[in-house]
Formats: C-alpha cells, sequence, structure tokens
C-alpha cells in the first residue's frame, strides 16, 4: 500500500485540513475513493492489494458495497475469474424485482468488498441483504479501516474484517515521505480517538457517530429526541441495530409506518393478506399458534410474499420462558420462527437471559426482537419501573433489540424503534380489554414510530382502502411531527 499511499493524496482521494460535515461537524481528514475511477492503473492496483490480504478467506463469490466499491471488485471479479454479485440499493419495481444482481446458488460463500471502513454499517447492511438470499458470509474487505471501532463491531456479528490499510497505517507513511506534518498527524489521531463507536454511546451521555454513508467521519450531535429526525436518518446512527436499520430504512423508502396484525383465522387467509395488503405495510405481524394449516409450505410462501411487496415477518411471540426453553421455541418445535421471521417479541418478565439465548440462535444478522415494555391492554401491569426496567434490559443487548412494545414514548434515544398496538380511527375499547389510540394520536403527539392495525384493517369490508387510509394517515402524523420539531 505504501506506494500508493502518495498517489492517493495527489489525486485528492486523500484530503487533509478542515473539512465542515453536512452535520456540522469538522473534520481534519476527508476520504474519497471515487477519484480512483479516473485513474484506471490505481484502480487495479488497489483491487489487487485488496484481493492478496484477503487471500486467507474462503469464498467463491465477490460483491462490493454500493456504490464506491464497485469498480474494486469488478477488477478482482474479472483478474480473478471470481463470480461478482451486485446488490442493488432498491429492487426494481419491474421485470424480475431482484434486490441481488448475478448468478449464484444458496449456500454459496460470498466476500464484501468495501472501500472505506468506519463504524461498520454499510457492510452490515450488504451482508444481511445476502444472507437473505440464501448466502453465507463469514469476511469482508476494506482498503481502508479508520480504525473507529468497525472491525470489532464487525467480529461481534461474526464477521471477519481484512484491511489493506488503516488510517493511522497511512498518516504514518505519509509522515515518513514528509507528505504531512506532524501536527497534522496529531489532529486527525484526536479525531479519531474521539470519534469511536461505542456500542452505548447514548446511555453514557456522549455524542452519536454517524454512518459511514453520511460521508467520511460524520457526526450527529447529541438528539434530543427521536421525534425530531427521520426514520432514514435514524436508520444511520450506529447504535441503532442491524434489524431496526432494515426497517426504518424500508419504512422511509415505502412510506408507512403501518405493521399489519394479521389476526385471521387460517394460513391461507395470512396469505392472501399479505398478498392484498403487503404493498401498503412495512411488517406483517402474525400469531403463528393461532393459525390453523401451519406448516412449511406456509412460511416459505409467506417469505416469497415478504420479499415481492418488500415488507418484514414480525412473529408475535412474546416468548417469556428462561432462556435454554425460549431458544428451542424460537429455532423449534412446529414454527420454526428463526427460519423464517425477521423480528419476534420478547416479555421484560423473565429477565435478560430471553433475550441473549435469542441472540445466540439467530439465524440471519439482522434479525431482532422488540422487547414488551408497556401493553395496550386495560389494567396492564406493565407501567412505571417495570418499563423503565425493560427500558434498561434493551441496553445490554444492542445489536439485537430493535426497539419497544410501547404506547407512549419510553425512551428518548433516537436508535430505538417504538412499536404500538392498539390503534384504529375510533377511540375507545373492543370490550375484552383492548384500548385504542388513533394514528394522529400514536405518531404525531405520543411520538412512536409504528402503528399496529389489527381489526381495523382486517375486519374492513374494503380492506385494501382502509389499509391506505392507515397508511395515509400513519405517514401525515409522522411528517407533520417531523415539521414540528
Ligand atoms: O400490548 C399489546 C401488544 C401487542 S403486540 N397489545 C396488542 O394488542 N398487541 C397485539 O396487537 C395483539 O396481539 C394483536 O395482534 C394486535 C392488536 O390487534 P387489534 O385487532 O386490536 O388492532
Amino acid at each position: 500500500m505504501d506506494e500508493c499511499v502518495e498517489r492517493l493524496l495527489d489525486v485528492r482521494a486523500l484530503k487533509f485540513g478542515s473539512y465542515k460535515l453536512r452535520t456540522g461537524l469538522v473534520s481534519p481528514v476527508y476520504i474519497d475513493f471515487r477519484e480512483i475511477f479516473g485513474c484506471p492503473d490505481l484502480l487495479c492496483q488497489l483491487s489487487e492489494l485488496i484481493f492478496k490480504v484477503s487471500r486467507e478467506a474462503q469464498y467463491e463469490l465477490v460483491c462490493g458495497v454500493p456504490y464506491t466499491a464497485l469498480p474494486l471488485a469488478t477488477c478482482i471479479s474479472i483478474t480473478h475469474h471470481l463470480p461478482m454479485l451486485v446488490r442493488r440499493k432498491e429492487a426494481k419495481d419491474y421485470g424480475t424485482k431482484r434486490i441481488v444482481e448475478g448468478k449464484f446458488i444458496p449456500g454459496q460463500t460470498c466476500l464484501i468488498v468495501e472501500d472505506v471502513v468506519t463504524f461498520g454499517s454499510s457492510i452490515l447492511e450488504t451482508v444481511s441483504v445476502l444472507q437473505q438470499e440464501g448466502l453465507k458470509v463469514t469476511d469482508a474487505v476494506v482498503l481502508l479501516d479508520r480504525a473507529q471501532g468497525g472491525a470489532e463491531r464487525l467480529a461481534s456479528c461474526g464477521i471477519r474484517l481484512w484491511s489493506v490499510s488503516t488510517l493511522p497505517q497511512i498518516l504514518s507513511s505519509l509522515r515518513s515521505r514528509g507528505r504531512l506534518d506532524e501536527d497534522t498527524v496529531c489532529k486527525v489521531l484526536d479525531f479519531l480517538a474521539a470519534n469511536q463507536y461505542e456500542s452505548d454511546s447514548l446511555a453514557n451521555g456522549s455524542a452519536l457517530p454517524a454512518k459511514e454513508q453520511l460521508g467520511a467521519s460524520e457526526k450527529i450531535p447529541r438528539i434530543v429526541s427521536a421525534a425530531a429526525l427521520s426514520y432514514g436518518q435514524r436508520s444511520l446512527l450506529p447504535t441503532t441495530s442491524p434489524f431496526a436499520t432494515r426497517l426504518l430504512s424500508l419504512m422511509e423508502e415505502k412510506r408507512t409506518n403501518v405493521a399489519l396484525a394479521a389476526d385471521v383465522l387460517s394460513c391461507a387467509d395470512a396469505l392472501a393478506l399479505a398478498e392484498e395488503l403487503g404493498p401498503e405495510i412495512c411488517m406483517f405481524k402474525i400469531h403463528a399458534d393461532a393459525l390453523s394449516g401451519f406448516d412449511e409450505g406456509f412460511h416459505l410462501r409467506l417469505v416469497d410474499i415478504a420479499k415481492r411487496h418488500r415488507f418484514l415477518l414480525f412473529e408475535d411471540r412474546k416468548f417469556a420462558d428462561i432462556g435454554s426453553v425460549v431458544r428451542r421455541q424460537y429455532e423449534g418445535g412446529v414454527f420454526r420462527i428463526s427460519h423464517w421471521a425477521h423480528v419476534v417479541t420478547v416479555h421484560a418478565v423473565a429477565g435478560p437471559g430471553a433475550l441473549l439465548s435469542l441472540q445466540e440462535a439467530y439465524s440471519s444478522v439482522d434479525s431482532g426482537a422488540f422487547i414488551v415494555s408497556e401493553m395496550s391492554c386495560q389494567g396492564s401491569l406493565a407501567v412505571g419501573n417495570y418499563t423503565q426496567a425493560a427500558v434498561e434490559m434493551a441496553k445490554g443487548c444492542r445489536d439485537f433489540v430493535a426497539g419497544f412494545i410501547c404506547t407512549s414514548r419510553v425512551t428518548t434515544d433516537p436508535s430505538w424503534v417504538l412499536v404500538t398496538p392498539g390503534v384504529k380511527f375510533q377511540e375507545g375499547d373492543d370490550g375484552q380489554g383492548q384500548q385504542y389510540l388513533t394514528p394522529d394520536e400514536v405518531i404525531g403527539r405520543r411520538g412512536t414510530d409504528v402503528i399496529v392495525v389489527g381489526r381495523g384493517i382486517v375486519n374492513a369490508d374494503d380492506r385494501l382502502a382502509t389499509a391506505q387510509a392507515y397508511r395515509h394517515a400513519g405517514w401525515q402524523a409522522y411528517e407533520g411531527r417531523l415539521a414540528q420539531s
């Protein structure tokens, strides 16, 4: 790498000075590897270094993280005759609707290629997309690791990171060649030290580092309330769990915060509902044990519909037992929940053991759980200290817990997603303890994020039009809230 470092400086892929980032933070370094697109020889040289540094990894395919790393992955693919995959940022809404282009067989192993890693979020996002397609991912390789904790974060998610160089190594190389003065080196090192990934940075009251896609070294200042940030911005926070990242960015792209509670009688009814209302929702919530006719074929069909209409599968299991039992309920039995559900619910009553067991058993890096911290039904005991203890418990499991089931803003930390059931256009109750709030009250005034609507849609004469009306109301309330803050 040493011989390329000066070239990187010359072509302005590395810039030192004072760069005001979108968030207002001033950074002493700016890295932009798009500058190398104009230098084919440098591009080839760097991709060869990437290939060499990761040669111990076992893989059959390569996939670049969009967009800057795509040419690097392409060079590796061509030079070493390795089939390449391209991950789309968004599925096409016509034709094949594929999110991963290229030829592969589920079960094959793919190496992820990236240009720069800061906190690892972009790599994790690509890992999760590939895993959804049945591919295995164990290794990722980058040209430059900024040494801000990304490698450790990836390791904690089971991904080994290989890097051609780190930012401190580059600084020392440039200093020894007389291309960088001592003062600049110190400034950058100080900046890196002050902007490390901390999985619990909010709990410590420190600032939140933003995800690398926001631009090199950007950092979001401490945010008072989740209500002030868009779903998309929150998906970029490094403290946001992989599942929450996926959910928030899906909500932003699809412009819906409606989760459908598909409380119907049979699997056939659930499939019909998913097919009809899938385009309107962000999550499809079921109680698998309350559906007649559950078998392997059902969840395969449901997964297929979820992929086509781009929503996430939510099994509302409300786990509440000792860790070893919960794990078996999640992985095995009739329902094999971990094989198809993107997210599940867990009661806080049994303590953190249940959560930790689920986290160990999850089958994809972006599976997650919502902790039930409040309930919508009358007389619920999940109030006060219990609710606060549930929120505290989540902090010990940030990579798996995506947020909370709640009826109020139980936390102001924007990394958590707040999901509220008991939503209908008409406030009131169902005569059996369920209490309803309107979309406007929930999203607009109480400041939670997702409305869970069941009978309000399922029992309507025109389910599609009603789902669209809830979608519209939920989104309007969200936009109104953003406009006010
Ligand atoms: O506190 C809660 C938590 C949940 S997950 N209250 C709830 O009602 N739920 C679920 O939301 C419940 O299990 C059901 O599936 C849905 C509400 O359905 P609805 O028909 O009353 O809208």
